[in-house]
């Protein structure tokens, strides 16, 4: 198949997928259990069982599809990422790697190959971790690796939490330890994914090979002060959770800059209550995403900051808690994984370069255990998690080629 027509298939499913929005108009918004993911889950349901994979959904909420090998005694390869997205995101951040696992197995089909080994094509539930504001749910599931516990303790907006919003989506909690894997029967994991920033793009290259995922810590900091008259209120009788919160906050993104080795630190979210402007604020909640290749980074930021919310709580009589919603550590994929990849890559004549990946994605999880190797293709501009994220088929079809070329030479042996 070239390229032309594996475009034509993915643009075809990507496009009748880009429905399965909250926010139509304005960006994708699909969140972990809800009607959207319900929908879209259906929808690609029917595209695994198009191309001829057996198809199930696991105790996560998980898409599974089987493509069966000759020998399923060997373990399997998987292949996929995650169906929902970030709030007002994009078309192709998650699904990229699901349509393009499932292409893959409709151009395996379509040759005649048998596989010696099972395939598994992967649509994962609540990768983003926008809703509970955790992340890799589903790919934490498979790994037996999400407890009860973590079910009613992350509570999204509403307060509803991840085992009641289960059931809502027709799931049963307790069932989730069932849809952990026995490892040693997945040899590799393979996630092609777009970019989603502006190193790949800007170099002009076809492919993006990922050599290493940064690492990440998430917390959100709840720094309580005292509601007062805004008014009456003399400057230093005050208990102002915003001065106190905003000094902190402040300060973050300098530290990042300060690390260089592509360090990063965001707050994305900041919550004002009771939110008057004629009133002294009693509560700040703000959220910190800090990643980074060199975890004593990540950590010198997070003690930072602990430190800030010491000193200017002390000064101002507001108190705070901070707390962790993620901690996972940077990883280095698969070196014997990426050299396969650079020689399908050539074989095609696809320009390509090696890189970090700077955001998370299921394989930061999967790669924790397992062999693991990511994929990019360019996202335009480097934008995404925004309504404009744009990848142009052509390219996502290039990266499900190279995909294939890697699956079928990865069936010879145990070890391959
Ligand atoms: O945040 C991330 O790195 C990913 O897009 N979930
Ligand atoms: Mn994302
Ligand atoms: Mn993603």
């Amino acid at each position: 198949m070239d390229v032309e027509k594996m475009s034509g298939y993915l643009q075809k499913n990507l496009e009748a997928l880009h429905q399965y929005t909250a926010t139509p108009g304005a960006g994708t918004t699909r969140l972990p259990f809800t009607k959207e993911a319900r929908s879209a889950v259906n929808h690609i349901k029917s595209m695994m069982a198009e191309v001829g994979l057996k198809v199930r959904e696991d105790e996560a909420g998980n898409i599974i599809g089987l493509l069966e090998g000759t020998d399923p005694s060997l373990p399997a390869l998987v292949t996929g990422s995650h169906f929902d997205t970030v709030t007002n995101g994009g078309d192709f951040d998650g699904l990229m790697g699901i349509t393009c696992g499932i292409e893959v197995a409709r151009l395996i089909r379509e040759k005649g190959i048998r596989l010696k080994r099972n395939l598994i094509v992967i649509g994962f539930h609540d990768e983003e971790g926008m809703r509970f504001g955790t992340g890799y749910f589903g790919s934490k599931s498979i790994l037996g690796q999400v407890t009860q516990e973590d079910l009613h303790r992350y509570k999204d907006k509403d307060n509803v939490s991840i085992y009641e919003a289960m059931k809502e989506y027709g799931l049963v909690p307790e069932d989730l330890p069932k849809a952990a894997w026995d490892l040693k029967t997945i040899r590799a994991f393979i996630e092609l994914h777009i970019e989603q920033g502006p190193v790949l793009f800007q170099s002009g290259k076809e492919l993006g090979l990922v050599e290493c995922i940064v690492g990440i810590q998430r917390y959100i900091v709840t720094v309580r002060g005292r509601s007062d008259h805004a008014g009456t209120t003399p400057m230093d009788m005050r208990i102002d959770a915003v001065e106190a919160a905003a000094k902190v906050i402040a300060k973050i993104p300098d530290w990042a800059r300060e690390k260089g080795d592509g360090t990063v630190a965001t707050t994305g979210y900041v919550k004002v209550l009771p939110g008057g402007m004629n009133i002294v604020a009693e509560e700040v909640q703000f959220s910190v995403d800090v990643r980074s290749r060199n975890n004593a980074n990540i950590l010198d930021i997070v003690a930072k900051i602990r430190a800030e919310l010491d000193t200017v709580c002390a000064r101002n009589g507001s108190t705070y808690q901070m707390d962790n919603k993620l901690t996972i550590t940077p990883v280095n994929l698969s070196e014997g994984m990426l050299a396969k990849l650079e020689k399908a890559a050539r074989a095609r004549g696809y320009s390509y370069r090696l890189m970090v990946s700077g955001a998370g994605h299921d394989a930061l999880a999967i790669a924790q255990v397992l062999d693991t190797v990511m994929l990019f293709a360019p996202s335009k501009d480097g934008r995404s998690h925004c309504p404009v994220e744009w990848t142009e088929y052509r390219d996502i079809a290039k990266a499900a080629l190279v995909l294939y070329d890697l699956i079928l030479d990865m069936q010879e042996g145990p070890h391959d």
